[in-house]
């Protein structure tokens, strides 16, 4: 059989959110025979993108690994203090490194597929350099319409042809989307350098040749419809579902907690993790613990109080205070870490019965790939679309009020309630475990993904 000549170069954006799909399509593409590059921004922000990064090339020798030296980052004239948009706003400027790169790839390349953070900085100069121009969405496709959508709406006013509401935004042809869901950077007044880029990427992908979106028919069957309907998006490029991407083999194990997991019964253990850059305040972080505590349900907890790993020195005492070190160091209930573990295979492990989650897009993947039910607890970002994905489908509960207004700090009497909930409800667990199904069934070769991904490849190898 003839060995496929695509040859395509992949580029994320800071952040392990992003880096973990990308990661995990090049893995897919790699078994479809495809070559591939990978262009890696340099320095990462993060120790675990640079662990991942290195752990992954070792794995697959065959990929092409390429830097993209980020220019200095000047932290006065940046316009944030969040290290990962300060990061991302390094990378923007720095893709006008990218012609000479990209041209002294070799063979040439067939596509480039860059990050939905990066389109509006890299479709000139793969425009420039001839190269078509694919965009991996590594998030919900909900939100992919919002993304689309949000330069051609004012917050305050529908888009033109829907009936005005304040509240909710309202996209012709698809659901319409309150505005409390919004990314909170969209909704302040003065411009800042994240609203302007949602703005610009979002405009900017109508102009790439396709988007790939981690995500699966079977999760988003009406918006993957809506998305690819030529009557509701003239002139999008085709808005391609090839997930939920499986976890991949060089995703190192971590044995410390799998060994305490391996000891509880089945199904008992909630995981809670807020993901990779989220930091909750001291005293939420001590109202969780003492939710967890009084919920009498079995946990492994990640705890993180500074957003980057490298910063997050303090002792876990210190964060999570001595009454609660107390409480959980018999861990008889439960097991508190302060480390990076591999999130897929503690929520693969048959001890984990539950997931209370932030619901980043690859945190909900994840979970659904192992038919986990989700406590949803969004914070930011895409996560309130998101949550609203796990609501809808039946295999969570989202409280909408927690994190919100007056009641900022959720208290730990209301968390145990909701823990007790989604250990207890059977019907959670037999939605969630319909969904696995679903999402494994989606990634065969006949299934919507990899049929997918197939026409992907038959595309560029035209
Ligand atoms: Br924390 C943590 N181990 O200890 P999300 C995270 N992860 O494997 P985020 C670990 O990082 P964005 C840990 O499995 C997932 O693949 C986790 O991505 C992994 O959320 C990834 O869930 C985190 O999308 O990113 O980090 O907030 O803001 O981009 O959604």
């Amino acid at each position: 059989e003839r060995k496929s000549t695509i040859h395509v170069a992949l580029f994320p954006t800071s952040g392990m959110g992003h880096l973990t799909p990308f990661l995990r399509l090049a893995t897919s593409l790699v078994a479809s025979d495809v070559r591939v590059t990978f262009i890696a921004a340099h320095p990462t922000v993060s120790l675990a993108e640079s662990r991942a990064l290195s752990s992954f090339f070792a794995s697959f020798p065959q990929v092409i690994p390429m830097q993209l030296c980020l220019l200095p980052i000047d932290e006065s004239s940046s316009s944030t203090d969040d290290p990962f948009y300060r990061h991302y706003e390094v990378i923007c400027r720095s893709c006008r490194l990218l012609p000479p790169l990209l041209s002294s790839i070799s063979p040439p390349l067939s596509a480039l597929i860059t990050d939905m953070s990066l389109i509006s900085a890299v479709l000139p100069v793969s425009r420039a350099v001839g190269l078509p121009n694919y965009v991996f969405f590594t998030s919900s496709a909900k939100m992919l319409t919002l993304f689309m959508s949000f330069h051609k709406i004012s917050v305050g006013k529908a888009m033109p042809g829907s009936e005005d509401n304040e509240d909710v935004i309202k996209i012709p042809n698809l659901e319409p989307i309150p505005v409390s869901w919004f990314p909170p950077p969209l909704l302040e007044e003065e411009d800042n350098f994240l609203k302007s880029s949602l703005i610009q990427n979002g405009k900017s992908m109508s102009d790439a040749d396709g988007i790939l979106i981690n995500t699966f028919h079977g999760f988003e069957q009406d918006t993957l419809r809506a998305l690819n309907d030529v009557n509701i998006t003239s002139g999008l490029p085709p808005a391609i579902a090839i997930g939920p991407l499986p976890p991949a083999n060089f995703e190192e194990p971590h044995s410390h907690p799998l060994a305490w997991l391996g000891d509880q019964p089945i199904g008992s253990v909630v995981y809670v993790s807020f993901g990779s850059r989220t930091a909750m305040s001291r005293d939420q972080i001590r109202e969780l613990g003492d939710g967890l505590v009084r919920s009498g349900v079995r946990f492994v907890w990640i705890v993180k109080s500074k957003k980057v790993d490298e910063e997050d020195t303090e002792g876990l005492e210190d964060v999570i205070g001595q009454n609660l070190m107390m409480a959980t160091s018999g861990a008889v209930n439960g097991l508190v870490v302060k480390c990076w573990l591999n999130q897929s295979e503690v929520l693969g492990h048959p001890a984990i019965g539950g997931f209370l989650s932030h619901c980043g897009w690859n945190s909900v993947m994840e979970a659904v790939w192992h038919g986990v039910p989700m406590l949803a607890w969004p914070q930011h970002g895409d996560q309130m679309i998101n949550a609203s994905l796990v609501k809808r489908a039946g295999i969570g509960i989202w409280e909408e009020s927690w994190g919100r207004g007056e009641k900022d700090v959720v208290k730990g009497e209301e968390i145990a309630d909701r823990l007790e909930e989604i250990t207890r409800d059977e019907s959670l667990k037999a939605r969630a475990a319909r969904m696995k199904e679903a999402a494994r069934t989606a990634l065969g070769a006949d299934g919507d993904s990899g049929r997918g991904l197939k026409a992907l490849l038959a595309k560029l190898s035209q």
